[in-house]
């Protein structure tokens, strides 16, 4: 475990697809925060005004894809543009509260890498039920593969401290990031620690993830890691 210095900042690396109704409150909390951060937007060629609200925060990099990547490939350019020892990944559309981080940053000093979980407090009622459910086979099948025990593989808030990173390759560009950095953090004896968030599902812009498709590329995926043909 790395310990930097309470001065220093934490990278928080933010992936972006349209979603310009949300940005300037998501910026706002952020700034409310008055934690040292080192703000990283990548944008993955939104066609809204996200870009343009992005440039406009003074204190942000932005980082721009000229087509749509996916969301993995914003993470992989976001942490090699990133420096500092600590790293957070936080959705850009406020389902994950930005108040969470501070709680987040600090549990880094007792585990390499945490997430923030949907589901490991009763009160996060409001996903509806087959997402819910989705979301707990898809982590239990990962555990029982892996050998780790979280409830949320898929969250859209973690952290991590970059030596946990070290001699890790993240090569893929959708969602299923998600799954090969977990998968890969496993293989480096890395234990995934959690700890709760209140989750607020949009109230604004468009679902983007497609639920469906997304789940199946996931089994296809999870079974050729364990087989180890990737
Ligand atoms: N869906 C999607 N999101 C992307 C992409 N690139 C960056 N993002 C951002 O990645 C974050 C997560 O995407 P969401 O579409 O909110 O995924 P989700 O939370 O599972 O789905 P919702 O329930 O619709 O919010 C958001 O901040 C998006 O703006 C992409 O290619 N596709
Ligand atoms: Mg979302």
């Amino acid at each position: 475990m790395t310990t930097a210095s309470p001065t220093e900042p934490v990278d928080i690396i933010v992936p972006v697809l349209n979603e310009e109704e949300i940005l300037q409150e998501f910026h706002t909390r952020i700034c409310r925060l008055n934690f040292p951060i080192n703000l990283i937007f990548v944008d993955n060629a939104s066609t809204d005004k996200s870009v343009e609200i992005i440039s406009s925060f003074p204190d942000a990099t932005l980082i721009r894809h000229q087509s749509n990547e996916g969301y993995g490939a914003s993470l992989i350019d976001g942490i090699k543009a990133s420096n500092n020892s600590k790293i957070v990944i936080i959705d850009a559309d406020c389902e994950y509260p930005p108040e969470a981080i501070p709680a987040l940053v600090k549990e880094l000093d007792n585990a390499d890498v945490v997430y923030t979980s949907r589901f490991l407090d009763n009160s996060n009622t409001s996903m509806p039920f087959l997402k819910r459910k989705g979301n707990q086979i898809i982590s239990s099948l990962f555990n029982l593969l892996f050998k780790q025990n979280v409830t949320d593989l898929y969250t859209g808030c973690k952290a991590i401290n970059r030596s946990a990173l070290e001699g890790i390759k993240l090569e893929r560009k959708g969602f299923e990031h998600v799954l090969e950095l977990g998968v890969k953090l496993a293989r480096n004896n890395i234990k995934i620690t959690e700890i709760p968030v209140v989750f607020s599902p949009r109230h604004t812009g468009q679902a983007k993830m497609k639920h469906v498709s997304e789940t199946l590329k996931y089994l296809y995926l999870t079974l050729s890691y364990y087989l180890r043909v990737r």
